[in-house]
C-alpha cells in the first residue's frame, strides 16, 4: 500500500519490532535532562558544578541522535494510522526545533558565537538555541499531550537498565567525540569554559560585550552615591569613597556564551557594611543583602559573600563605562553574569535568605 514501510529497507527491519514506547520514554528522558541541565548551567557558576552540568547537557542532548534509527520506526508506523496523518504538524514541528536546537547547540559548542557576528552581538548561535527551545517546550507539550507513555514496572528490569546505562555511555562518547574533533581542528569551540563561555575581553573592558538580562535597558541618567541600609538604618555614600579600597580578579561569565575576567577595584560588601554599622552586623546566616539597580533590576547576595563580593567602581584600573554599569556595580566571583547588578543604586540587610527570591531576574 504505502511504499515507506518499515519493511522496504534493510536496516530497518533489523530494529527491534518493539521500538516504540520504550524509545519514547527514553526520548523524553533525555529532554528532560538536557533542559534540566540547559536551566541549571544558566545558574550555576562555580567550576567543578559547571563542568559536570554542560557535559550532561551535551551528552543529553547528543544522545537524541543515537535514538533516531529507533524513532523513525516509530513514525513510520504511526503514519499508517489515519488519525495520524490527519494531524502530523506538532509532530513534524517538534522533529524540526530538536534538529534546529541540536545544530545551534553544536554551533555554539565548537565556537561559531563569533561567527554571526554582528555589531556587539556574538552570541546568536546560543540565542537561537535557546529561543528555540522555547518554542519546542509549547511544541512537545502539545504533542506529547494524549499520547500518555506510562511507565510500567517491568519498565524498570534489569534489560532496560542496562539499555539505559548504555545510551548514557553512548551518549557520553558521541559527546567527547565532538571535543576531540573541536581540539585536533583547533576550533575555537576547544577553548571554551566548562559553562561553554567563550573568552571576550579579557583585561580589556572596552572589548568585553555590553550585556543586558532580558528587558533591562543601560539607564539615562545614573547616580553619584550608593544607598547602604541595615537594621533600620540608612546611609547614603559617595561613589568616589568606594573607589580603590579593595581589588578582586574576577571572571565574568555571561549566560549569552561569553566570559572575561578583568581586575575589579571597589569595595567590598563586607567593608561597606561593617566600617559603618559595625563588626556585628553581617553575622545572621540567613539574612542577606539585596542589591538594586537604577532600572530596578535586584538581586539577593547571602551574607557569607559579602568579603568576596564587590562594589566596583573600576576595571583593569579604569572607571567603568556606562555600558557595563558605570558609576558603581555589582562583581560577583563564582556568579553566572545576572549576578553582577550594574547601575547600583541601593544595598540593604534583608532579613530573608537570599533563595527566597525568583532564580532569575524579572526584567
Ligand atoms: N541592572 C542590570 N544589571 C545587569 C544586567 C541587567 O540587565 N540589568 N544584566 C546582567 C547580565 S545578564 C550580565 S552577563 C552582566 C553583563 O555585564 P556587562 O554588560 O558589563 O558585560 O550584567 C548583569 N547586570
Ligand atoms: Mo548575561
Amino acid at each position: 500500500m504505502d511504499g515507506d514501510g518499515t519493511g522496504s529497507s534493510g536496516w530497518t527491519r533489523a530494529l527491534p519490532a518493539r521500538a516504540g514506547r520504550r524509545t519514547n520514554l527514553a526520548l523524553l528522558g533525555l529532554l528532560l535532562v538536557a533542559g534540566g541541565t540547559g536551566v541549571l548551567g544558566f545558574a550555576v557558576g562555580t567550576p567543578t558544578a559547571g563542568r559536570v552540568i554542560a557535559v550532561a547537557h551535551g551528552a543529553a542532548g547528543l544522545g537524541l541522535l543515537l535514538l533516531l534509527p529507533w524513532k523513525t520506526v516509530v513514525v513510520r508506523r504511526a503514519r499508517r494510522r489515519p488519525a495520524v496523518l490527519r494531524a502530523p504538524s506538532a509532530a513534524w514541528w517538534s522533529t524540526g526545533l530538536v534538529a534546529v536546537v541540536l545544530v545551534s547547540g553544536v554551533l555554539h559548542s565548537a565556537g561559531a558565537a563569533g561567527i554571526w557576528a554582528t555589531s556587539g552581538t556574538p552570541v546568536a548561535a546560543l540565542q537561537v538555541h535557546v529561543g528555540a527551545t522555547i518554542v519546542l517546550v509549547v511544541v512537545l507539550v502539545a504533542h506529547v499531550w494524549g499520547r500518555h507513555q506510562r511507565p510500567r514496572p517491568t519498565d524498570l528490569d534489569r534489560r532496560v537498565l542496562v539499555r539505559t546505562g548504555a545510551l548514557a555511555a553512548g551518549s557520553l562518547a558521541l559527546w567527547g567525540a565532538g571535543e576531540a574533533v573541536w581540539r585536533a581542528t583547533g576550533t575555537p569551540g576547544a577553548d571554551r569554559r566548562d559553562t561553554g563561555s567563550l573568552e571576550r575581553g579579557t583585561d580589556e573592558p572596552t572589548a568585553m560585550p555590553v550585556t543586558q538580562w532580558a528587558s533591562d535597558t543601560v539607564p539615562q541618567s545614573v547616580g553619584t552615591d550608593v544607598q547602604v541600609v541595615a537594621g533600620g538604618r540608612s546611609e547614603r555614600v559617595a561613589v568616589a569613597d568606594l573607589a580603590g579600597q579593595d581589588t578582586v580578579r574576577a571572571l565574568l561569565d555571561c549566560t549569552g556564551g561569553w566570559y572575561a575576567t578583568q581586575d575589579w577595584g571597589g569595595t567590598t560588601l563586607a567593608r561597606l557594611f561593617t566600617d559603618r554599622f559595625g563588626a556585628d552586623v553581617l553575622t545572621d546566616a540567613g539574612h542577606s543583602i539585596e542589591v538594586t539597580s537604577v532600572t530596578g533590576y535586584r538581586r539577593r547576595i547571602p551574607v557569607r559573600d559579602a568579603t568576596t563580593t564587590l562594589l566596583a567602581t573600576s576595571a583593569a584600573g579604569r572607571p567603568l563605562s556606562v555600558g557595563h554599569g558605570a558609576p558603581v556595580r555589582l562583581v560577583a566571583p563564582d556568579r553566572r553574569g545576572v549576578w553582577w547588578v550594574k547601575w547600583v543604586t541601593k544595598v540593604e540587610l534583608v532579613e530573608s535568605p537570599w533563595w527566597l527570591q525568583p532564580p532569575f531576574p524579572l526584567q
